[in-house]
């Protein structure tokens, strides 16, 4: 029997030693260890042994088993460190690698634009107001002295909610909010979102964007309006560009003008950006008419002020050389990384 134990030992011993996967250490454990292994096979056979006997192989077979338990554990360990191993090994990051730059915005050619105008603007002393692009027909128009009967009023222009709730068609309500607020003097731009009911084309959207001015100070006069609207076009387009004024109408001021500048492509020869002209429309202004002043609680005898209104789709698509303002909105991005 000792002989027995001491095989099994040895056999136990060396299988362990060239198991080769946690999967075979434990089936060795089955086999010398388990309730039917090999070692509780000799244990059951220990009744045919004498009295003398009996302690000398029963403590021999403990030895034996306590060797074999503690060979099996130590080879688990052993198996189960170089696994870790070589999975750490697989998993090595080649921090030299080069990463992936992460995509990064830009701003679209509309505020590019928009940040040079405020940039002027708040040089020159002006404030940059914003508000609803819901607004009452009582800022949108009536406030303006627009007429129920003005053209500017049909349906075909205006996008009504309700009667008396519409989609701005410009920011004036923004100027005369603030003239009811504040007292002069008054220098503010409001730029922002309007909606009109056109159709899309190249030239045309329903909404699009307009920057609207007011000034409102005593001893205000069209030669201030005249001098600032030519510092801005300037510092817009640069110091050679010149500027002239034609007699317009508007409702909501008096007189009214439109703002032409020289053609910034030929410099007033004639070309196929300004249609041999020469000039090109930039602008609305004028003096801000006394019913509006007096309809917002401004003394119309002490106050004047002037205003004007200037697209910035135009000057976004004149800059850039942009020929469909659709490109604009589609938010391509193939388009919009070119400005950035
Ligand atoms: C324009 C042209 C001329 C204008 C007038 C006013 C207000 F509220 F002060 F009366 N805001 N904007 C104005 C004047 C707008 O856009 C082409």
């Amino acid at each position: 029997m000792k002989e027995a134990l001491e095989q099994i030992r040895q056999t136990a011993s060396q299988l362990i030693a060239a198991a080769d996967s946690e999967k075979a250490v434990d089936e060795l454990r089955v086999r010398f260890l388990g309730k039917k292994g090999e070692l509780t096979g000799i244990l059951k056979q220990m009744g045919k042994l004498s009295a003398e006997e009996r302690p000398v192989v029963g403590a021999l077979a403990n030895q034996v088993r306590e060797e074999i338990d503690e060979r099996i554990r130590a080879r688990m360990k052993e198996l189960a460190n170089a696994a870790l191993t070589a999975r750490l090994a697989g998993e090595t990051i080649d921090v030299t690698l080069p990463g992936k730059r992460p995509e990064q915005g830009g701003l679209h050619p509309f505020h590019l634009v928009l940040n040079d105008f405020k940039d002027i603007f708040l040089g020159m002393g002006f404030d940059v107001v914003s508000g609803p692009e819901v607004e009452l027909d009582h800022y949108n128009f009536e406030m303006l002295t627009i007429p129920k009967t003005h053209p500017a009023r049909d349906t075909q222009d205006t996008f009504y909610i309700t009667e008396n709730i519409l989609l701005r068609t410009q920011t004036s309500g923004m100027q005369i909010r603030t003239m009811e607020k504040r007292k002069p003097p008054i220098r503010i731009i409001a730029p922002g979102r309007v909606y009109r009911s056109d159709a899309v084309d190249a030239t045309h959207s329903p909404i699009f964007h307009q920057i609207e001015g007011l000034v409102v100070d005593e001893g205000i006069t069209f030669s201030d309006l005249k001098g600032t609207l030519e510092v801005f076009i300037k510092k817009l387009y640069g110091p050679d560009t010149k500027v002239r004024f034609r007699p317009h109408h508007f409702p909501y001021t008096e007189p009214s003008a439109e703002m032409d500048m020289s053609c910034f492509k030929c410099g007033g020869k004639g070309c196929s950006m300004c249609k041999g002209e020469g000039w090109i429309e930039i602008l609305g202004c004028g003096m801000v008419h006394p019913k509006v002043l007096e309809n917002c609680g401004i003394d119309s005898e002490k106050y004047t002020g002037y205003a004007f209104g200037i697209g910035l789709e135009r000057v976004v698509m004149m800059r850039y050389g942009i020929d469909d303002m659709r490109l604009l909105y589609e938010n391509d991005l193939r388009f919009l990384k070119q400005f950035n």
